[in-house]
């Protein structure tokens, strides 16, 4: 294996705005009436940057943006002024060799940079909860992993016992815990070697590229999302070797690519959110809505943009975006930079026409209207269980994972039933549920006979079907509850007592960032101080009406202050669930 130096970024982009241009001007008219994948020319024409010099995400970010992030409130701009976050792709190795050596202790290491400045190669210091230990969020572009990775991860957190595990998450993805700093360069350079990543996974950067679930063997899909995932990741990663020129954003930013109408992806609360539509020559291209977000201060679904966008026009537009937000996007109150702020000032049309201007002045086609087809409503598909593929005699199988935790145990027992059945191949969801592609209709009841199907089900009861929830204070420092283990205690205790004629989607979320998304689920639960019998406790707010899918709209805070124990959940949880989902208490 290669050192991580050797996978590092050069200073200087490849990519010029001339080939931006070229990619972005192909007329929509000329293109064949097909949903054929068309090499998108910015990537043909970039190719990874070589190790040299560390490079500086500063060095991207024009001096009046300096400017104005010098002059912001808060930390964090100065912080990211003083030494940019891509430093440690680097600095990871001489920490871990100089702590391997004895030489120092990790309570010694600079805080900036062990609770900071280390996001931005995805580690993140869990010193509220688990001091010295990281979260090591990962990249997998549309939640695709194979045998070999599984296996990989298993052995990443198998030597720290009960201090190691792993969490699939809200974005498709993968975090790995319990990761201490001496092995943290050497699991970097192993994620690369494999064809993975953990740089720009946390802080300023864009997070984990969303896609379908079931890209490529949906009998509906509209476009396959695999190949345009990985390659948005590879331009936002620079083929994950780390591409400063993206690592200092004025805040997180989200992307997703939707492959059907069942919108799979979320594409409502991304900060670009492209949603697949055909144009009138039947070329599948995808409208673009803009400014999806969740946070303490505002919640909002994303607007549309009024621009239509082929295959090939989408990484080339996505990283003119990302320019003009790096360069033009308000740093001043980090509480108010992410993108829909620029949106309330340009409005999605002005915004429209500074990426046209970034991508070398070109005419972007307006939004396609949908056609009557779409007035026949499409509820959203449940993928869990067992499903016919498109490819004749083969299906797809996907097991529940409650609340998505993980053991190194699991990520092997995984690797085994992937090789066995599904071509080593095994995906993560939104949903935080996994699904073997690709089985062999006559090999289905004996992937459903293995023991990882009886302790994650193809066929969960109709709350653990439905349940998603976010780290919580286990291991989260800004939680104010614990969401994962009351979540699924929650979900066995109503599943015995009542009978639940429907899956209800029940997300769980440790406070107002939503990182668990509990607007968008049939009943949220969001952590918050609550007062029992005169004591401050842990309690929660309840949300109601998310829908999702075409249409999706944000469900509202209905109660707030629930103490979180069973005493007064269960009563609450039953109400609802009798009065608005057919619930019947089992007599
Ligand atoms: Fe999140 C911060 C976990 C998806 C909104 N999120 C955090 C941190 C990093 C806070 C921290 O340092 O402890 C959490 C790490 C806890 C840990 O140890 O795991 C954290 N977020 C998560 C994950 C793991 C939840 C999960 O259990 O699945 C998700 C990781 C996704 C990934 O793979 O990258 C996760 N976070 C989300 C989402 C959902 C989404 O992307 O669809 C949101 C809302 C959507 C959005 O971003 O608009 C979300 N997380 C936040 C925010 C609020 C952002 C804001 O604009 O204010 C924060 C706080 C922040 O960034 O300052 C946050
Ligand atoms: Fe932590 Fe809050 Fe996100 Fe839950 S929602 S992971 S508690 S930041």
């Amino acid at each position: 294996a290669g050192s991580a130096a050797t996978h590092l970024a050069s200073s200087a982009s490849s990519w010029t705005s001339s080939d931006v241009a070229v990619a972005a001007a192909r007329p929509a008219a000329a293109a064949a009436a097909s949903n054929r994948r068309r090499a998108c020319p910015v990537m043909v024409a970039m190719q990874p940057k070589e190790a040299g010099e560390i490079p500086s995400g500063l060095k991207y970010l024009p001096e009046d943006a300096q400017e104005r992030a010098l002059k912001a409130s808060g930390k964090f701009e100065k912080l990211k002024i003083e030494k940019d976050g891509s430093a440690m792709w680097t600095e990871i190795h001489e920490l871990a060799a100089l702590l391997k050596a004895g030489e120092t202790k990790w309570e010694d290491l600079d805080v900036d940079d062990m609770d900071m400045r280390l996001k931005w190669a995805g580690l993140f210091h869990r010193r509220k909860r688990t001091p010295g230990r990281f979260m090591m969020r990962l990249k997998v572009p549309n939640g695709i992993l194979n045998s070999s990775q599984l296996r990989f991860l298993a052995d990443c957190i198998s030597p720290y016992g009960a201090d190691g595990c792993a969490d699939i998450t809200t974005r498709m993805n993968i975090q790995l815990r319990g990761i201490v700093t001496e092995d943290a360069a050497a699991i970097c350079d192993g994620l690369y070697d494999i064809g993975l990543t953990s740089f720009q996974a946390g802080m300023d950067s864009v997070r984990n590229m969303v896609g379908s679930p079931i890209a490529g063997i949906d009998p509906h899909e509209m476009v396959d999302t695999r190949a345009l995932c990985t390659e948005l990741n590879d331009m936002i990663t620079n083929f994950r070797k780390g591409n400063p020129e993206l690592t200092n954003l004025p805040r997180k930013f989200n992307i997703c690519v939707s492959g059907s109408r069942d919108d799979f992806a979320h594409t409502h609360i991304n900060d670009i959110g492209l949603v697949p539509m055909a144009a009138a020559d039947g070329e599948i291209g995808f409208n673009v809505v803009v400014g999806g977000m969740f946070s303490i201060k505002r919640n909002v679904e994303a607007v549309p943009m009024d621009a239509w966008l082929t295959q090939a026009q989408v990484t080339p537009f996505c990283k003119a975006l990302l320019e003009v937000f790096r360069d033009q996007g308000d740093r001043k109150v980090r509480q108010k930079t992410r993108l829909m702020y620029m949106i309330d000032q340009w409005g999605a049309d002005g915004l429209r026409d500074r990426v046209a201007k970034q991508m070398g002045g070109v005419k972007l086609a307006p939004a396609v209207v949908p056609g009557p087809e779409y007035d026949t409503p499409w509820p959203r598909r449940d993928i869990q269980g067992v499903h016919a593929q498109k490819q004749e005699g083969l299906s797809w199988v996907g097991l529940n994972v409650p609340a998505g935790r993980l053991t190194a145990d699991d990520f092997s027992t995984m690797a085994d039933v992937a090789d066995r059945y599904s071509g080593g191949e095994m995906r993560v969801t939104v949903e935080q549920n996994v699904i073997f592609p690709n089985v062999a209709n006559d090999q289905v009841a004996a992937l459903l006979a293995e023991p990882l199907v009886a302790k994650y089900p193809a066929t969960p009861g109709p709350l653990a079907a439905g349940l998603v929830s976010c780290t919580g204070a286990q291991f989260c420092g800004i939680a104010l509850i614990e969401t994962k283990n009351r979540a699924m205690e929650l979900v066995k205790v109503l599943e015995s007592q009542l009978e639940i004629p429907l899956m209800v989607r029940m997300h769980w979320t440790g406070c107002p960032n939503s990182c668990a998304q509990v607007q968008v689920a049939d009943i949220g639960l969001m952590g918050c101080p609550a007062k029992k019998d005169g004591k401050a406790v842990e309690g929660v707010k309840i949300f109601l009406g998310g829908s999702i899918g075409e249409g999706a709209e944000l469900g509202e805070e209905v109660a707030k202050g629930i103490p979180a124990d069973f005493e007064d959940l269960v009563p609450a949880m039953t109400k609802i669930l009798v009065e608005r989902f057919g619930a019947t208490v089992r007599a």
